[in-house]
């Protein structure tokens, strides 16, 4: 198993394949992550869901799995992504079986605290996707109480229109009756929408005085997840604007938001892999899951995004750099170093001397052979994750990633930034995520360097952490 790679303080499991996050709940204290699984392989297979338990949603424990194909049943070909609800005091996972490349509906109860999941023996629940459209794809689940009903959407995309995602009611969870779309004009005031393609694992919740509708759009490759802001009323939905959650393509995907008993919504995705099948067979595992995320709204209405408070529980020992300024195209290299870090950078707001282009560098091998930077670009607002240089290997994605990253007048760069073996999650301005892989080939590129080119930039002040292991066994990976 490449353990070089292998990320020790993001969720994965003990091998083999792992996609979306799945009946996130917090039972009982105790908070449950269910995940589309493939045992068999490190590459997308016959679906199964594993299972982990954690006491804070940071360190976890590997359980057995919890739902597999029934041969036969209408989830024989696999079981695919759900979400959980409570009803009458039992958890419940409404899932998608495949099967004959069809998805529908199902039910998994679990009577004795989420050690293991019994199916319905009526499955599916709901036998068939609407009626009068001609959908090319239909699956996935976001469930929700309402007044005295449930309420469900599921994914689809609708031949030679768009992704949609479609209503339905319930008093039982058993009977569907179906409301159509859920948005019934697509056309948004700032323009266009997301790619004529399925729109996967959506998720719909209240935040502050808005709705906001997160779906993962399936473009074939790569992926991307986005969401909705709007207003929810009867029933409909009415978007104001749609955005990228995460930068990252492909390296952020599926994600799902639960509430917990604090009453904190707080949202995991899944961190794919950006190299060869043949690569992930040979390391022995595939697929890991993002830290757990928060959402909250700036004075402007613009959406935040933010690592969990609970992360900082990881952090080991402390570097602290003072305020400096990094002058154009020199080596700044920090006595930082390692694959498991928490970075935070705070620049100063720019003026006329500041850099065009600055930030981190991070994963920096000692002969610059390779190194992995995030860029910001004050001229074009952008915030990249620029890995042309990312590692030695052919068989990795050196694509650039990256989106708009517009800073208020006086406002700095804010970066916080999580390095993982070959995860990495940018934070920048609590407003903008890129969430990617990298695969550097040497044990040395470890480094973490500053950089500006254009100008000077200026440091207010920079800490890091060395990031502890997740597992509740110490023995587990
Ligand atoms: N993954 C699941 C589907 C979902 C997709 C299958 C998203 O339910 O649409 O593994 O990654």
């Amino acid at each position: 198993m490449d353990l070089f790679h292998r990320p020790v303080y993001h969720f994965l499991p003990p091998a083999n394949w792992m996609n979306d996050p799945n009946g996130l709940i917090q039972w009982k204290g105790i908070y449950h992550l269910f995940y589309q699984h493939n045992p068999y392989e490190a590459q997308w297979g016959p679906m199964h869901w594993g299972h982990a338990v954690s006491p804070d949603l940071i360190h976890w424990q590997h359980k057995p799995i919890a739902l597999a194909p029934t041969p036969g049943g209408p989830d024989q070909d696999g079981c695919w992504s759900g979400v959980a609800v409570v009803k009458d005091g039992v958890p419940v996972m409404v899932y998608s079986g495949n099967r004959d490349g069809k998805q529908r509906a199902c039910l998994a109860f679990s009577r004795d605290d989420l050690e293991t999941l019994q199916k319905y023996p009526g499955n599916p629940v709901i036998p068939d996707s609407p009626a009068g459209y001609d959908l090319l794809e239909y699956r996935d689940h976001c469930v929700w109480r309402e007044g005295d009903a449930w309420y469900q959407l599921m994914g689809a995309w609708i031949k030679d229109v768009s992704g949609a995602v479609f209503l339905y009611r319930s008093d039982d969870l058993v009977h569907w009756k179906e409301l159509g779309p859920l948005m019934v004009d697509n056309s948004l005031p700032d323009g266009g929408l997301p790619a004529a393609e399925i729109w996967e694992c959506p998720d719909f919740f209240l935040l502050g005085e808005q709705h906001m509708l997160v779906v993962s759009v399936n473009t074939g490759a790569p992926y991307f997840t986005g969401y909705f802001l709007g207003a929810y009323q009867d029933h409909r939905f009415i978007p104001k604007l749609f955005r990228k959650l995460d930068y990252g393509d492909s390296g952020f995907y599926a994600p799902q938001s639960f509430v917990n008993e604090a009453g904190e919504r707080i949202q995991l995705g899944w961190v794919g892999e950006a190299r060869s099948v043949q690569a992930q067979l040979e390391s022995g595992w595939a697929g890991a899951q993002s830290l757990p995320r928060v959402f909250s709204l700036d004075a402007q209405g613009r959406l935040e995004i933010q690592p969990y408070r609970g992360v900082d529980i990881l952090r080991g020992e402390k570097y602290c750099l003072p305020e400096m300024t990094v002058l154009p195209d020199t080596r700044q290299v920090l006595d930082i170093e390692g694959h498991a870090l928490e970075v935070q950078a705070e620049f100063a707001p720019a003026d006329s001397r500041t850099a065009v282009e600055y930030g981190l560098k991070i994963y920096c091998s000692p002969d610059d052979s390779e190194e992995t930077t995030i860029c910001f670009n004050r001229e074009l607002h952008r915030i990249e994750v620029v890995r042309q240089h990312s590692s030695l290997d052919e068989r990795v994605s050196h694509q650039t990633q990256g989106g708009p990253l517009e800073l208020d007048e006086g406002e700095g760069l804010s970066l916080r930034v999580y390095i993982d073996h070959s995860v990495i999650e940018v934070f920048a301005n609590r407003r903008a995520v890129i969430t990617c892989r990298v695969y550097p080939t040497r044990a040395d590129s470890r480094g973490v360097r500053l950089f500006a080119s254009g100008g000077n930039a200026i440091i207010k002040g920079l800490n890091a952490w060395e990031m502890n292991k997740i597992w509740v066994d110490c023995n587990a990976s």
